[in-house]
């Protein structure tokens, strides 16, 4: 059968997003075999849903080589896991399906890598008009935490079933499920992220500001004392790490070469919906017109002069790092938000699903009303802005 007849049965499925919970319930009791009939429909349907999206893209970036290129890499994958379709679950099958699985997260390590590089392709050879730059941001969105899922699905059963028993011995061995850490150790994922990012703050600028963890928790659970959480580490470094690295740069940029720097600061709180880590940071703040386009995929794609440039390697911030990290946080139901005070600093903050049961998978589906999205026009404002609100008075007028 046709690649692109079973693109279309498989994108007619909604993909099923999973709890942390239900992801820890499936490890503790699930077989291999439960796990690879699971995943032998689902990764075919969630490859299906987004690349029915990729599809939607606007024609001149689906032109690009880097999209191109990853397009036939999804196209690829997409036809090995179908190959499982039909298959019994003997034990050279599931074998198989590991390796395949391995080969698979391999081909798609620099995905979002190449798709900047598409964008940037796109930007250097036409304008980039409102409405297609809407829609990649949009598509963007979708895309990386499609991908930040398919991974989180692979890794789980290549950790639970790939035999390389991964799990280091020792008292921790039992507490990882997975990828997931069932008492995920906050503080310690706080000061690796910290560290790691001091590290190359210091060989920068020769210095780096302290660091200060405040811990809280609501009153009612004062009894529970512990800061705890069921989630993925890597996923909690990596939004640590991105933000630790622009509020060091923002400090030690707007210090200048003082001896003192003002720390940085953390706050962990512990809700009955969220457990809430604030960063705080005395770097100076930005203007509240940047902060949205922080997130931005094309504004961090703006050419960046320095990239060449060895001295600005180490600190190297605002590339996709602020978007992922929000996609990350978003994609168990939680969220990262900037809140900057020009002339004083910034707060971040992570917001996590402090019950397993509610941290679900945040999933793009493909339907009726994504396909719209990408073919209708932004809407025109009805508020005044600086750019209409004077010479453009009469041309709304006419229009
Ligand atoms: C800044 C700009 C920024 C972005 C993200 C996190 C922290 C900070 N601090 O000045």
């Amino acid at each position: 059968q046709s690649i692109s007849k079973m693109l279309d049965f498989y994108s007619q499925f909604n993909p099923s997003p999973l709890s942390i919970k239900k992801f820890i319930d499936f490890g503790l009791n699930a077989s291999e075999q439960k796990s690879f009939v699971f995943l032998r429909k689902e990764l075919p349907v969630r490859l299906a849903n987004i690349m029915k999206e990729i599809a939607l893209l606007p024609e001149n970036l689906l032109r690009m080589p880097s999209v191109t290129a990853v397009n036939d890499w999804y196209m690829r994958s997409f036809q090995e896991i179908i190959e499982f379709e039909k298959r019994e679950a003997s034990d050279k099958t599931l074998e198989h399906f590991c390796s395949e699985l391995v080969k698979i997260r391999n081909r798609h390590t620099d995905v979002v890598e190449t798709m900047a590089q598409g964008v940037l392709e796109l930007k250097e050879s036409h304008d980039v008009d409102h409405h297609t730059e809407h829609s990649i941001q949009y598509f963007l969105d979708r895309f990386y935490m499609s991908r930040i899922s398919i991974r989180m699905l692979i890794n789980q059963h290549t950790l639970l079933f790939g035999g390389q028993l991964e799990s280091a011995p020792g008292p921790n061995q039992s507490k990882y499920i997975g990828c997931i850490d069932t008492q995920c150790d906050i503080v310690s994922v706080i000061k690796d992220a910290y560290e790691n990012a001091r590290f190359l703050c210091d060989q920068y600028y020769l210095a780096s500001p302290d660091l200060i963890i405040n811990e809280s928790q609501h009153k009612q659970l004062e009894d529970e004392s512990c800061l705890n959480i069921v989630y993925v580490p890597s996923h909690l470094y990596h939004m640590l790490f991105e933000l630790f690295k622009n509020s060091m740069r923002a400090v030690m940029e707007y210090h200048g070469s003082q001896d003192n720097y003002p720390p940085i600061s953390i706050t962990i709180a512990r809700g009955k919906e969220d457990i809430c880590l604030k960063m705080s940071d005395k770097g100076g703040g930005i203007g509240r017109s940047t902060t949205d386009h922080l997130f931005k995929y094309m504004y961090s794609t703006a050419p960046q002069p320095s990239k060449s440039d060895a001295h600005t390697v180490p600190l190297a911030g605002y590339g996709y790092g602020l978007p992922i990290s929000r996609l990350y946080a978003r994609y168990f139901h939680g969220d990262l938000i900037l809140l900057s005070c020009e002339g004083d600093g910034t707060d971040a903050v992570i917001y996590m699903k402090a019950l397993s049961n509610e941290a679900n998978e945040l999933l793009p589906i493909f339907n009726k009303t994504t396909s719209k999205f990408y073919r209708t026009v932004v809407q025109t404002g009805d508020w005044s802005n600086q750019a209409t609100n004077i010479g453009d008075r009469q041309l709304s007028q006419n229009i």
